[in-house]
């Protein structure tokens, strides 16, 4: 038990092996902790205290955006496809505006433009999973919330849940992949070779960085930036990555350390295609529906990482604000880390 997370919850939290002997929720899950209803799993640690400690990190000001463009990855992944973004003038009338507004620039009543975005896949580009996005196969939905109340018309569990604070707090970024590249070891982003804590702590370790109850962890692979610097035409868009092992040794990392969110710029955060070609996303089905954990994909990471490795420090100041999309089931991060 840390003292930040029993500031946040007076109470000391179950570690993950207790979570694991429950009787009264599925073994593994944090149903209940959070309050019955509760749609916001482990971003519950973002307290206001936290948040205000969180922002003591903001030294020189830099700020890192960790999104890349929403039409990248290209190709994209796996089954998604690529969103279209269309310009319209819009034409001006008595009473309101009328779209399809010519392109004359000296008609006084084509002053404005509006764009869509259609075919905008929310989990196609760097994106956070909602707590939607994955159902375990045997005990459903997080906090036991009932398939029906997911989607129209009662949009439950959605990344609006998220958009009312906000996703802000302090993050720690392991650099996996420099780690393996200092201590001249072989590592190929492209390789479906799973991360194991030991790694995690290895990397921490020699970053001499350390996590704290409520910690947005982000790991870098190196994967997005591999795939986004070959030649277009010689990107793979079948998806093998390097990523966490998908294991209650892990989940047991992530809950045992009170992370509220785990983020990489790889497309899984965790290892694909998994070990047990029969168990689909498995840390995604322990961390998501089980311990209500967010999961983003798809970040970079590399800005950041190059400040981190020059001044040492791997801490920063972190703001994320997903779309305030009811019932969304994943959501661009629109995150940023302030050093
Ligand atoms: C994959 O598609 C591999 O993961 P997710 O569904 O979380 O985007």
């Amino acid at each position: 038990m840390r003292g930040g997370c029993r500031a946040a919850h007076q109470v000391p939290l179950p570690t993950y092996a207790d979570l694991l002997k429950r009787g009264d929720a599925p073994p593994g899950s944090s149903w209940g902790i959070f309050g019955g209803g509760d749609m916001r799993g482990t971003a519950n640690f973002l307290s206001d205290p936290l948040r205000t400690k969180a922002a003591g990190h903001i030294r020189s000001g830099s700020s890192f955006p960790l999104q890349w463009p929403l039409d990248q990855p290209q190709p994209p992944i796996g089954h998604r496809g690529n969103p279209a973004h269309e310009f319209f003038r819009v034409g001006f009338q008595h009473r309101g505006h009328t779209p399809g507004g010519d392109d004359d620039p000296s008609n006084p009543r084509h002053i404005a433009r509006d764009d869509v975005v259609r075919n905008l896949w929310l989990q196609g580009s760097s994106q956070w999973d909602g707590l939607a996005h994955i159902r375990h196969p045997v005990y459903g939905n997080y906090n036991g919330i009932a398939d029906q109340a997911i989607g129209p018309p009662c949009f439950q569990l959605g990344v609006d849940q998220w958009a009312r604070t906000g996703l802000i707090g302090r993050c720690v970024l392991a650099d996996i992949e420099r780690y393996f590249r200092d201590v001249d070891r072989h590592w190929d982003p492209f390789d479906a070779v799973e991360i194991t804590v030991g790694i995690i702590e290895a990397v921490l370790a020699a970053q001499a960085s350390e996590l704290r109850c409520g910690d947005i962890l982000l790991l870098r692979t190196g994967w997005m930036g591999q795939y986004m610097s070959a030649a277009l035409d010689d990107r793979k868009p079948e998806l093998t990555s390097v990523g966490l092992e998908g294991s209650e040794d892990m989940a047991a990392f992530l809950w045992d350390h009170h992370i509220s969110a785990v983020a990489a710029d790889n497309a899984a955060v965790e290892c694909y295609p998994p070990r047990d070609p029969g168990v689909h996303l498995p840390l995604h089905q322990l961390l998501i529906p089980l311990l209500g954990m967010p999961i983003g994909e798809f970040w970079y990471l590399d800005a950041l990482a190059a400040d981190c490795a020059a001044d040492s420090r791997y801490e920063a100041f972190f703001v994320s604000v997903p779309l305030n999309l009811r019932g969304g089931i994943g959501s661009p991060p629109q995150a940023v880390a302030i050093k």
